[in-house]
């Protein structure tokens, strides 16, 4: 590392994560987006019994009143959104969408909030005011003229139970089940997996297991910068003594060393707290190898030992363990140790250490989920959790670590492409009307309907559908095609620019802020990570006096497209209350939801696995057979790589706040390479060159041009760059075929260096 040469913008970072960096980080962000008397203030609002759910993530509060628990992401999220800035319709008249898609993301929302709804001009090639009404009456019109298959309605996770479930009813009513959603590109394998293992799609855990768990394994996820609320659970773990160990190709600074800034004796003193006890750099793509090896070590320390295994819960609660031991013995060490990339004493080493763990719980993310055998990783972790009856015994269980904070609970309202006999049943029954049961599409298949000519409209419920999606290349023009394109955002994105024949963007107010209907102020309701639903009521001034909630726009658009509709869409709207009834009368597990959510902390959705009852069909908990270990047979070359694509310390999601990483020692710039120092060296590459990269599957050829390799700590073979930017080189179809997620986690590419010019 000493003789290096400089790269701009790259420098080490020593500090650990949280601490005085993130109070710095902070205020900047204060600085930047709000006037500094107000912000204090919102901030002491967040995750308050009777304040506003953060929109940063989705990791509960204990019990949703502790004291304000100081977040430098959750203050970027709500900063963000609370801005002052604004871009007006003057704005729009002087700039046309052509020249706004010249500028990078970071500056299309940093432009601030909008304000008023607009409409395309195509003649001008600008965005002008228009009213709401007519604007649903127009978008009412042209849904009309289409089939109702030829339209989607896509969800991003931040919608609020209330919105999300008058979004399905109207896309239901209207004759569709094409319901792409942000799930289905995050953590579809987990409602796909779990459910075939355990018989529900969301974790078992709780905060208390935490408390209680003798061991955390952590798969696949960076807590520091995207569930930093979770970094006080595992910084109190560790203190316990709780060994935590670690399975990611990266080195990630907070899953090493954590300062708690809510901790005075350790920002006073400089202190920090180490969090992994063991931290494995598993290869990209490699994590089934890695489970299997645990599992056939385990396996192994029971044939010696004989009490390794729960028998009495294997045999009372679960099904198909043959099969899995069966698979597991025809796989080799040999195998397991070169798609890991870990050897067969380190696996082994897990494996005792889970052995003496009385509970133990396993939280994963998007480094588990995106990939094509993401469903198989799933099933794995529940395999391994099963074996030693850690399903419904306190402190184990397994811990997905949803995205967008009200992702789960828009699943659990309705927002699904396969839906459930039994729930279109009961809105027939309550509604009056008969829904769709043909299976819509998903995130994919949608755009790919898209791309195909076949759908021609698309409805978002925020979110930026086309940048979040692989293969911008074919996604940006498959938006131009569309005859009608709608967005409820907050502010502008690059999905709002790629603009169809016609094109509303429909600006809401958001999670901080105040809405009023019919004279009173509403809350909403989201559910958690751990299944606790709650209310939010946003308290600051929306951003304009124009500004509607989304489910007033949802009724809108809803009763302008459907004349004749069963439902009562403004008197819903009046008062959110009656959207709640409607909820508990059609989804089970919402019984008193009204009376419920005004107790703080709200309540949990049912969980049968934590009462060990495994609602699938055989009434068993069932072990998967994952035949093999690679990531895919026919791609591999020495010089493939697996390109993971990610998130900055400074972004969220599409959304860029700023240049940095700081975490990563990565300063004003995203078009960096993370690159193992062997794997440079193979390639004739030095720290700092320019490389372009190239994908390695059959299919599309998908490239990257003039991209920075650096030198970094992360598996060999395998390669880091930064989510969006990097989608050029995701493959569409290059997706985990039982969930439909794609791989943006292993994408197989080369590395070449950039030609001079
Ligand atoms: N501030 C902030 N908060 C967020 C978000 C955000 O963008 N910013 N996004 C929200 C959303 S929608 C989501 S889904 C979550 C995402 O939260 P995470 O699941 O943490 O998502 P990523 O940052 O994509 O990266 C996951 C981690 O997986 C590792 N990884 C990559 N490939 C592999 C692999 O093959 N195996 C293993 N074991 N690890 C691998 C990466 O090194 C990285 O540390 O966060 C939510 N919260
Ligand atoms: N390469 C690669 N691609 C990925 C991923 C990856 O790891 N790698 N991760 C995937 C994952 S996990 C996810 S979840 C998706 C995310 O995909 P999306 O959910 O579609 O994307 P976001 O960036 O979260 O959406 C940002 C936009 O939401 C709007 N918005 C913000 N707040 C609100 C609100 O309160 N209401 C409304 N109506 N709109 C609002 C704003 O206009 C903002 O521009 O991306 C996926 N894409
Ligand atoms: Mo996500």
């Amino acid at each position: 590392m000493t003789n290096r040469r400089e790269v701009p913008g790259i420098r080490e970072y020593d500090d650990p994560a949280g601490g005085w960096g993130a109070l710095k980080a902070t205020s900047q962000a204060i600085r930047l987006q709000m006037e500094t008397i107000k912000a204090p203030l919102t901030l002491l609002r967040t995750n308050q019994p009777d304040g506003f759910d953060c929109p940063g993530c989705a990791w509960p509060d204990k019990e949703h009143k502790s004291t304000f628990q100081f977040c430098e992401n959750g203050a970027k999220a709500v900063t963000w959104e609370a801005t002052t800035k604004r871009v007006r319709p003057e704005f729009f008249a002087s700039n046309t969408v052509s020249s706004l898609l010249e500028r990078s993301d970071f500056e299309l929302e940093d432009m601030g909030r909008l304000t008023h709804p607009l409409v395309y001009d195509r003649a001008t090639d600008t965005f002008r005011a228009v009213e709401w009404e007519a604007a649903f009456g127009r978008i009412g019109e042209i849904l009309r003229g289409l089939s109702p298959d030829q339209v989607e309605f896509y969800t991003s996770g931040r919608a609020s139970n209330e919105a999300a479930y008058l979004y399905q009813l109207f896309a239901r009513e209207y004759g569709t089940n094409n319901f792409p959603d942000c799930s289905n590109m995050c953590h579809e394998p987990t409602s796909v997996g779990l459910p075939q293992s355990i018989g529900i799609g969301k974790g078992t855990v709780s905060l208390d297991d935490f408390e209680k768990t003798d061991l955390i394994i952590s798969i696949g996820h960076n807590p520091g910068t995207n569930h930093p609320r979770m970094m006080g659970t595992l910084w109190e773990a560790s203190r316990r003594g709780v060994p935590i160990i670690v399975f990611n190709p990266l080195r990630e600074r907070a899953l090493e060393r954590f300062q708690d800034p809510q901790s005075m004796l350790q920002m006073a003193t400089f202190g920090s707290t180490r969090i992994a006890s063991t931290y494995h750099q598993v290869k990209a793509g490699g994590d089934a190898a890695a489970l299997k090896g645990v599992i056939k070590a385990l396996l192994a320390l029971d044939a010696e030992r004989g009490d390794v295994l729960d028998r009495e819960f294997i045999a009372t609660y679960t099904e198909g363990i043959d099969a899995l031991v069966a698979d597991i013995e025809a796989t080799s060490w040999q195998d397991i140790e070169a798609e890991s990339g870990l050897t067969r004493d380190e696996l082994a080493n897990v494996a005792d250490a889970y052995a003496k763990a009385k509970s133990t719980i396993i939280t994963y993310g998007m480094g588990v989920t995106q990939h094509n055998k993401g469903t198989a990783n799933v099933r794995l972790i529940c395999d391994l959790l099963l074996m030693r009856g850690n399903m419904g015994r306190e402190g184990g269980g397994i811990c997905p670590l949803r995205g967008h904070s009200n992702v789960q609970g828009n699943r659990t309202v309705g927002i699904t492409e396969k839906p459930s006999a039994a729930f279109l049943a009961k809105i027939e029954e309550v509604l009056g009307f008969k829904p769709p049961a043909e299976h819509g599409h998903d995130a994919v298949a949608a755009m790919q309907a898209m791309i195909a000519g076949k759908s021609k409209a698309l409805l978002c419920l925020g979110g930026n559908f086309a940048v979040a999606l692989p293969d911008s290349d074919q996604c940006f023009p498959a938006m131009k095609a569309l005859d009608l394109s709608v967005h409820l955002g907050t502010k502008l994105n690059r999905s709002h620019l790629l603009v169809a024949k016609e094109t509303y963007i429909l600006p809401v107010i958001g999670r901080t802020e105040l809405d009023m209907q019919n004279g009173m102020g509403q809350s909403i309701t989201v559910e958690d990570s751990m299944s606790m639903v709650h209310a939010s009521a946003g308290k600051l001034t929306p951003a304009s006096e124009f500004l509607r909630s989304e489910p007033a726009i949802v009724a809108g658009i809803a009763a302008a497209t459907l004349p004749d509709s069963k439902v009562n869409w403004m008197e819903l709207v009046a008062d959110y209350d009656k959207i709640r009834d409607l909820i508990e009368e059609t989804i089970p597990g919402f019984e008193r939801y009204n009376a419920r959510i005004r107790v703080p902390g709200g309540f949990r959705m049912p969980l049968p696995p934590t009462g060990r009852v495994f609602p699938t069909p055989t009434g068993k908990a069932m072990f998967s057979v994952y035949h093999g270990v690679k990531e895919d047979a026919d791609v591999d070359g020495d010089d493939v790589l697996r390109l993971v694509t990610l998130r900055s310390h400074d972004q969220y999601n599409t959304t860029i706040y700023a240049l940095d990483d700081r975490y990563r020692g990565v300063f004003g710039r995203r078009d960096v390479l993370f690159m193992n120092e062997a794997d440079l060296a193979a390639c004739g590459l030095e720290h700092g060159d320019l490389v372009d990269i190239e994908t390695a599957v059959p299919g599309r050829q998908l490239r990257l041009e003039k991209i920075t390799a650096i030198a970094y700590d992360i598996a060999p073979g395998s390669v880091g760059a930064y989510y969006p930017e990097a989608n050029v080189l995701v493959p569409l179809d290059y997706i985990d075929k039982e969930s439909g997620t794609p791989s943006y986690k292993s994408t197989p590419v080369r590395v070449v260096r950039s030609a001079v010019v």
